[in-house]
């Protein structure tokens, strides 16, 4: 049997891919930092919860990370425990990059020290790209990140690399775009639209919904498809980068769009940047507002990715469309509102 150590396990990506590996036979130690409650929805949404193996860990902490490694001696080690909202990294930059940049660095010696053998994949990310010098980005583009969470991720991103070359250890990364599904935290765009339109036609909650820049385009995938792409990086014979994306790219405007028509509401838009509203024409009411506390220090406008290599290679290709994921996500918000 072999044994996976997953951080970030109450994370989205932690718990789809513990899911998969538990069902493939792996024993999953799922490494989660102290909080003072619980955070195991995810595990129990996917019905798992009680098979996975958890353990105390936090990537701030050094003598927690060897010992973690020196006891499980994991043969596969998959990095997915970050600060992962990219407009928290502006107001705590110090705290991202110690977690998601020299975090790294930390798992990284000390499998260099107890377990130099184990496999380790990093999740990378499409935010290196950040300012594109290419479109579509692929895995030669040049990165250029524009947020703190970017910049972290680009140093554990050449770390990796580094350790690889300097150790002879497989160290791969995935640079993943953005990926989603009813597991996403609350606090990213595509889930927060989704539960304000089910709190809406519940009537729970009637107020617009509150949002920052709408013309920036991402490529959207579903999450569950992307840690299937995270497994086959880890099982190639040579460690290796990879893109995993869509190839399509689709503007935050054009999702809530998409979002308000699954359920029967045609929006029209008024207004310029930070005065822009969203009406329903059917009634007139206005259904969403600009809130530039929202808006970004500095913004990614356009991501887009290549992921013929992971086509190629792996035979790795996402099978969800923009739309099925739009309607997925808003759907799962229904359902989950009306059961509470
Ligand atoms: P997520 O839902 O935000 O999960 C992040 C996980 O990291 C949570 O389990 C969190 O624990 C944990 N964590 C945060 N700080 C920690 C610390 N100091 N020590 C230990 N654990 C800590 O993120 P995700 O969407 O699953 O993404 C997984 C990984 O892929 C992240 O590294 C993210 O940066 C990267 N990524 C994500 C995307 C995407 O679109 N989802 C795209 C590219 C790359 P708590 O539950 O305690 O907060
Ligand atoms: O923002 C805009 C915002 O926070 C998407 C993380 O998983 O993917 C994610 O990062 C876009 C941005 O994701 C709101 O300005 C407008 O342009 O959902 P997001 P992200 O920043 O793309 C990458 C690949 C990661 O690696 C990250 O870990 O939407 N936007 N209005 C808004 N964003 C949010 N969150 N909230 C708004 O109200």
């Amino acid at each position: 049997m072999k044994k996976a150590l997953i951080t970030g396990i109450t994370g989205q990506d932690g718990a789809y891919l513990a899911k998969l590996l538990i069902d493939k036979g792996y024993e999953v130690y799922g490494a989660m930092r102290r909080t003072s409650n619980l955070n195991l929805w995810r595990l129990e949404y996917l019905g798992i919860s009680e098979k996975v193996k958890t353990i105390d860990f936090d990537l701030l902490e050094q003598s927690n990370i060897l010992n973690v490694i020196k006891d499980i001696q994991p043969d596969e080690v998959y990095n997915l425990a970050a600060q992962s909202f990219v407009g928290t990294s502006f107001k705590q930059p110090l705290l991202t990059a110690d977690t998601d940049a020299i975090g790294v660095l930390r798992i990284l010696d000390a499998l260099k020290t107890f377990k130099i053998d184990a496999k380790f994949y990093q999740a990378s990310t499409s935010e290196m790209f950040g300012k594109v010098q290419e479109t579509p980005q692929k895995e030669t583009t040049q990165f250029y990140p524009r947020s703190p969470y970017g910049v972290s991720k680009l140093f554990a991103h050449w770390m990796t690399i580094n350790y690889k070359e300097s150790y002879n250890m497989f160290c791969c990364s995935g640079i993943l775009f953005n990926h989603e599904s009813p597991l996403r935290g609350p606090e990213f765009v595509t889930r927060k639209v989704c539960i304000k339109i089910a709190q809406f036609i519940l009537g729970i909650n009637i107020t617009p919904l509150e949002i920052g820049n709408m013309d920036s385009k991402r490529d959207w995938g579903y999450a569950k498809e992307y840690v299937e792409g995270m497994y086959l990086i880890m099982q190639e014979s040579t460690p290796d980068n990879f893109i995993l994306s869509t190839g399509e790219t689709h503007t935050v405007r054009e999702f809530i769009e998409k979002a308000f028509e699954y359920v029967g509401i045609k929006i029209k838009w008024e207004g310029k940047e930070s005065e822009e509203i969203g009406i329903n024409i059917a009634d007139g009411k206005t259904l969403i507002k600009v809130n530039p506390e929202f808006y970004r220090p500095s913004e990614v406008d356009l991501l887009i990715g290549d992921y013929t290599k992971a086509k190629t290679v792996l035979s790795w290709e996402p099978q969800t469309k923009f739309e099925d994921l739009v309607k997925l996500m808003t759907q799962a918000e229904l359902n989950r509102l009306k059961n509470n």
